[in-house]
């Protein structure tokens, strides 16, 4: 099938440095086509490739060892991108989700052991009985021809509200086979202060949870055996938690969080650690209003990097693979108003610089993986004027890249 390069239109805006039409890189795919655009970068050029069109805000991408690609859409569609081609009939067994502004289905994870267990996870927003309250959740099953069986909750967070908004629900396996589940505030008031839901371990709100695949808590969370807090939680003081993902080196847990007004964060995950939400922060309320001038406390864990003004940090991923030599171990987030991929530069567990690539060329970028074949994916939540989105993929721009 063939799949329509990225439209000029929608590179209206960006930098083009230099336009090369010219053969396709030798190692891109046979389904994928490629813009003529080459974006340039510090360490890499690169062109944008269209990976697959038409999904309705795409939210996660994964995929199987197959080489199927699975794609949530927010509305609660599960799509399968085989071949290069976007299949038409979304995955049966999906649950109900609750789809309303921003919310939905979210997350798509495949067990670590998939190959031989078949289990996918996905996490959405759940709505009770009468629809009048939601909360984060978590249900696996059995993916069988194109179809999801036995699907079970293992996750149903003590976070729900009548209002929309703040479920995070990013998935992650940790090396060690821990299921992480990040859960948002639900918007509660931060003029609460310390009395905030976030700062209170007897809910789930603004938490980063560890479970075992199954939804068992584990023996040795931080808060087991408290009576005051709930077993599952893993860290706290946390907003909206919109990237997960683990260092492939090191094995720790990095999330990012929207902030209110300022004060995006990228945090390292800590054991039973306190990221400060709302008592300490870099952001102001969006009125313009103040409650907190506080920007550290040593008690509380602060960010690795912050984003003053926001750029709405979504999927989040470190790269390991062989396409672009000199990103190894940068850490890829993408930006939904910020309508950018943002790279952070590392050194040991610091972040210590950004660039900003494809600022303004793309759209809303809701998620960032590397796939199995190196390359980096994009999903683009919308673009200006269109209802449909792509998922694209980054491939360099020259056929030989140096090695660093
Ligand atoms: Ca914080």
């Amino acid at each position: 099938m063939r799949i329509d390069p990225i439209r000029r239109g929608a590179l209206a805006g960006c930098v083009l440095a230099a336009l090369t039409v010219g053969a396709l890189s030798a190692q891109t795919q046979e389904g994928a086509s490629t813009s003529s655009g080459v974006q340039e970068s510090a360490r890499h050029n690169f062109r944008v490739v269209t990976v697959a069109e038409g999904f309705d805000h795409p939210w996660a991408m994964a995929w199987l060892p197959n080489g199927d690609m699975l794609v949530t859409e927010r509305a609660g569609r599960l799509r399968i991108v085989r071949d290069g081609r976007l299949l038409p009939d979304p995955v049966a067994g999906v649950p109900r989700v609750r789809a309303r502004g921003t919310d939905g289905l979210f997350d798509v994870l495949p067990h670590p052991e998939f190959a031989s267990n078949r289990l996918i996870y996905l996490s959405f927003a759940k709505p009770n009985a009468d629809d009048s309250e939601a909360t984060t959740a978590v249900v696996r099953g059995r993916f069988e021809s194109d179809r999801l069986l036995d699907v079970e909750e293992i996750l149903v967070a003590q976070a729900w509200s009548g209002g929309n908004g703040h479920f995070a629900g990013r998935l992650v396996f940790d090396r060690a086979g821990f299921l992480y589940v990040t859960v948002g505030d639900r918007l509660a008031d931060p003029d609460m202060m310390a009395a905030h839901p976030a700062q209170s371990l007897s809910n789930h709100q603004g938490k980063v949870l560890r479970l075992h695949d199954d939804g068992r808590v584990p023996s040795d969370n931080p808060f087991v055996g408290r009576a005051d807090a709930l077993p599952e939680i893993w860290s706290y003081g946390h907003r909206n938690m919109q990237g997960l993902t683990v260092h492939p080196e090191t094995g720790d847990l990095w999330e990012n969080e929207h902030g209110p007004r300022g004060g995006d964060e990228v945090n390292l995950v800590q054991r039973g650690r306190n990221y400060g939400w709302p008592v300490v922060s870099y952001g102001i309320n969006y009125d313009g209003s103040i409650y907190t001038r506080e920007r550290r406390r040593t008690e509380i864990e602060s960010p690795r990097w912050s984003w003053v003004p926001s750029i709405a940090p979504s999927g989040m991923a470190f790269y390991t693979g062989d396409r672009f030599p000199w990103w190894r171990g940068s850490l890829f987030v993408g930006g939904l108003v910020g309508e950018q991929l943002a790279r952070l530069t590392l050194e040991d567990e610091r972040v210590v610089g950004e660039e900003t690539l494809l600022p303004g060329v793309l759209g809303r970028i809701r998620d960032v993986r590397q796939g199995p074949d190196g390359f980096i994916y994009l999903a683009i939540d919308n673009r200006s004027g269109e209802r449909m989105a792509p998922v694209v993929r980054l491939e360099p721009a020259e056929s030989t890249v140096a090695v660093p």
